[in-house]
């Protein structure tokens, strides 16, 4: 059934509902894969899909379901966007793989030069390409760790890097991320985030981000001690653990701290970047320059790439041989991020971020409006996420997160909940998504909180 189907931008950009959903055929591969798939790998949504593109997921069964969640922050130019369609296909009849550490090719060093050029600061840099988000996070610390001679790394509450051994240890939720996975790798030190809904429910007035970071700081020298602090690893707007965006200021004093002390600063903007907040990076929205910038997901337009770019200097520490992998920078994942660059730079999608992000927004409001469960709103651009709460408290509503998500699922709207309390919604379109189907997803979601909350 899936041969020959045809996603992209061509796909047919109506919702349409053809059977329940996940209808027969899904239900027929789930019976399949809990046989074959091992169970420890979870899926959101259990509708089998065939083809995608624009703001649609087609499933099994001929449903079509518009997509809030771009993959997980992944698909931000669309899923088979045609500038990376043709540049994977073109690389794929070309050839398919050499590794870049036994023979080179030109697309590596040109993805390496788009991204020195497009990450925050116009110092020199480079970048080393490898395959996943987690990978790109080890990295960061390994590089890190090389350049400044010390161990420790500090990561925050709330903070997710990933799923291997290293990247649990600095990931903050315990289930499902790191529940009996350990022993974990040492020298990993969590400081205080700032998450202003709770930060000032708590204190009862407003926390700035100067205070939050004064907080986390006293911390790292009380606990650390800032001359054994290799890394501060941070995510300008967190993912995971639910779209928080710290006060203004909190990233900036970070920054400054670390670069008084001889730290390096790493953004993970594996979830945040490419032109997802309507900035290329999120780290531009406080004019942060990071010494090393992770990223993933959104760099090759649904590919596996990842990258670590960096300050020459930092990342001229390690010496040849001492960074790399047989995948990393793939001949056809580099293609594809060219392609996706190519649209990032020429395709608008600045602009449709932050317009996505204004409809999301209104239409939020008027939800907030109505439910005083929807205890805050928040988020930037294409990053829009709202946070569940009881009526009368900001005790999170985990459960009102899962009937509306299941709501809109049942009514072909994918919407992933997340945050380290289970109750944030969050609303990443890809930013090919039409506002019809935007505001036709958002008609469904308040649906689904008038039936949950009668
Ligand atoms: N850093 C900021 O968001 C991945 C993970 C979903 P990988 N986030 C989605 C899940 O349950 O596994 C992520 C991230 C940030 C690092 C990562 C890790 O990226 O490509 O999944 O390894």
């Amino acid at each position: 059934m899936a041969h020959g189907a045809v996603g992209g931008p061509g796909l047919p950009q109506e919702r349409t509902i053809n059977t329940a959903i996940p209808g027969p055929r899904s239900q027929e591969l789930e019976a399949r894969r809990r046989k074959a798939v091992a169970p420890g790998v979870g899926s959101s949504m259990p509708a089998y899909v065939v083809a995608a593109g624009g703001g649609i997921l087609e499933d099994a069964d001929g449903n079509r379901i518009i997509d809030l969640g771009s993959g997980i922050a992944v698909t931000t130019v669309g899923n088979s966007n045609e500038r990376v369609v043709a540049r994977a296909q073109e690389q794929l009849a070309a050839f398919t793989h050499t590794c870049f550490m036994v023979n080179p090719y030109e697309s590596y060093v040109e993805v390496a030069e788009a991204l020195n050029r497009l990450t925050p600061g116009d110092h020199e840099k480079r970048t080393v390409l490898l395959n996943s988000g987690a990978e790109a996070v080890e990295n960061a610390v390994k590089i890190a760790r090389v350049h400044t001679k010390r161990n420790a790394v500090v990561v925050f509450d709330h903070a997710y890097h990933g799923r291997t051994n290293l990247t649990m240890a600095m990931t903050s939720k315990a289930a499902p991320y790191k529940k009996g996975f350990g022993p974990f790798a040492g020298e990993v030190y969590r400081a205080p985030m700032s998450y202003p809904y709770r930060d000032d429910a708590a204190a009862g007035t407003k926390v700035s981000g100067e205070d939050a970071a004064a907080r986390a700081i006293s911390m790292i020298d009380k606990q650390i001690g800032a001359d054994d602090v290799a890394a501060i690893v941070i995510e300008p707007i967190q993912g995971e653990g639910g779209f928080i965006v710290p006060a203004e200021g909190f990233l900036p004093a970070l920054a400054d701290y670390a670069k008084a002390n001889g730290i390096v600063f790493v953004a993970d903007e594996v979830q945040a970047g490419f032109a997802r907040t309507g900035a290329m990076f999120a780290s531009e929205h406080e004019g942060i320059v990071p010494d090393l910038v992770t990223t993933a997901k959104g760099l090759a337009g649904g590919l596996p790439l990842a990258a670590v770019t960096g300050r020459a200097e930092i990342m001229d520490s390690v010496g040849a041989g001492g960074l790399g992998g047989t995948y990393g920078g793939n001949p056809t994942a580099v293609a594809a991020a060219l392609g996706a660059i190519e649209a990032y730079e020429n395709d608008g999608l600045l602009e449709r971020a932050v317009e996505i992000g204004e409809i999301i927004v209104r239409r939020v409001e008027a939800l907030q409006a109505k439910h005083p469960e929807i205890g805050h709103a928040r988020g930037r651009g294409a990053m829009q996420a709202i946070e569940l709460v009881q009526r009368d408290s900001i005790d999170p509503n985990p459960e009102l997160a899962k009937a509306v998500a299941d709501h809109a699922a049942a009514n072909a709207v994918l919407v992933l909940v997340t945050g380290t309390f289970g109750n944030v919604l969050r609303f990443l379109p890809p930013l090919t998504i039409s506002d019809a189907l935007l505001e036709e997803a958002f008609d469904v979601l308040e649906k689904g909180f008038a039936q949950a909350l009668g």
